[in-house]
C-alpha cells in the first residue's frame, strides 16, 4: 500500500514538473509578450480599461451571483475531483484539475452552527484533497490524500464567519492550486446580513506552458509557479470575464462582495474604480474597516466589500496590482444605464 502511494505521489510530481524539463514554454497570454515596451492603446476608452468592455447585456456562462442564503443547517457536499480542459482566455486552453470540474469548484455558503457532511471522492488519476479554511480538523486525519478512484468522509460544523477558501491540499499545495483546486465557502453570521446584491468573485493564477495536442491545450509550468510569474491572472477562472459581460447592479443599492484570493502567489489589492468601500470585513469578520479606497486580500484569505454605486455608469473592479490586472484580473459592474448619469 505505501509503495503504490509512494508511486503515485512520485507520478503526480512529474506530472507536475514535466513543463520544466522541455524546451522553455512559448509564451501563453498577456505575461510573455515579450514586449519591452507598453501597449500604447487602451482597450477600453475609461479610467482603468484594461480590457475591452463588452456592450451585450447577456450574461457570462458563469454568474459572479452569490449562492441564496439560508437553507438546511445540515449540509450533505459531495466533490468529485475530475481533470478537464478549461478555457483561461481565447486562444489559452488549459489543462485544469477541478472540484466538479470547473474552476473555481463551486461555491458553499452556510450559515454559522450548521453542520457539513462532506465527501470528496477522487476521479483523477493522482492523489488529491480537500483542506476547508472554514473547518477546525486535524489536517492528517480529514485532509489526507485520496487515492484514485477513492473517497474520504468527514464532518465539521461552521463556527466562524467569513469568506473562506477551500483548495486540494497535496503537496506540492502551489501545483494543485494553480491547476484549478480551490474555490469559495461563504459563513453567514447567526444574525444574517442586511440585504444587498451579493456576488463571489475568487481571485486566482493560472501559469503555462507551450501548447501541445491535437487541442493545442497548455499544462502548468513549474518554473512560472515558483517564480510567481503567470499568464494569467483572473476573477472566477476566466480572464476578463466580467468586463466582455459586465454584472448588472442597481444604482445607490447595497452590494455585498465576497472575495476570495485562491492565489497561489499574488496578492489582491481589490478595487473598484469610482466607489469607496463603506465598509470592509477583513476575512469577513469582525469589526469593519469603514471609508477604504482599496483592501489586501491576502492569498489563502478573503474579505466582504460593502459598497453603494453613486450614478449610472461603468465602474471596473481590479486588484490595483496594476500588471495583475493587465493580466485578466479586471471586471465591470453596469450600474443602471449607463450614460445617464445626472450631470453635476
Ligand atoms: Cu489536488
Amino acid at each position: 500500500m505505501h509503495r503504490r502511494l509512494s508511486l503515485l505521489l512520485v507520478l503526480g510530481l512529474s506530472a507536475c514538473q514535466a513543463p520544466s524539463s522541455k524546451a522553455p514554454a512559448a509564451p501563453a497570454g498577456p505575461a510573455a509578450g515579450a514586449s519591452t515596451s507598453a501597449p500604447r492603446e487602451s482597450p477600453a476608452p475609461m479610467s482603468h480599461g484594461e480590457a475591452p468592455i463588452g456592450a451585450a447585456m447577456t450574461a457570462p456562462d458563469r454568474a459572479a451571483d452569490a449562492p441564496a442564503p439560508g437553507g438546511s443547517h445540515h449540509r450533505y457536499i459531495r466533490f468529485v475531483t475530475a481533470h478537464v480542459k478549461h478555457q483561461v482566455a481565447p486562444g489559452a486552453v488549459y489543462e485544469a484539475w477541478t472540484f466538479d470540474s470547473m474552476v473555481p469548484g463551486p461555491t458553499v455558503r452556510l450559515s454559522v452552527g450548521d453542520t457539513v457532511d462532506f465527501t470528496l471522492v477522487n476521479g483523477g488519476n493522482i492523489p488529491h484533497s480537500m483542506d476547508f479554511h472554514a473547518a477546525e480538523l486535524a489536517p492528517d486525519r480529514a485532509y489526507r490524500n485520496v487515492m484514485p478512484n477513492d473517497s474520504i468522509h468527514f464532518q465539521f460544523i461552521a463556527r466562524v464567519p467569513g469568506a473562506f477558501m477551500y483548495h486540494c491540499g497535496t503537496a506540492p499545495v502551489a501545483a494543485h492550486i494553480a491547476n484549478g483546486m480551490y474555490g469559495a465557502l461563504i459563513v453567514d453570521p447567526r444574525t444574517p446580513r442586511p440585504p444587498a446584491q451579493e456576488f463571489v468573485l475568487v481571485q486566482s493564477e493560472f501559469y503555462m506552458g507551450a501548447p501541445a495536442g491535437a487541442d493545442s491545450s497548455r499544462s502548468m509550468d513549474w518554473d512560472k509557479v515558483l517564480n510567481a510569474f503567470p499568464d494569467y491572472v483572473v476573477f472566477n477562472g476566466v480572464a476578463s470575464r466580467y468586463a466582455t459581460h459586465p454584472i448588472p447592479v442597481d444604482v445607490a443599492k447595497p452590494i455585498r462582495l465576497f472575495v476570495v484570493n485562491a492565489g497561489p502567489n499574488r496578492i489582491s489589492s481589490f478595487h473598484v474604480v469610482g466607489a469607496i468601500f463603506d465598509r470592509v470585513l477583513a476575512d469577513g469578520f469582525g469589526r469593519p474597516f469603514e471609508g477604504m479606497q482599496t483592501w489586501n486580500v491576502p492569498v489563502g484569505g478573503g474579505a466582504v466589500f460593502e459598497l453603494r454605486l453613486a450614478e449610472p455608469g461603468l465602474y471596473p473592479f481590479v486588484t490595483h496590482a496594476f500588471a495583475d490586472a493587465t493580466k485578466g484580473a479586471v471586471g465591470v459592474f453596469r450600474a443602471g444605464n449607463p450614460g445617464q448619469a445626472a450631470k453635476p
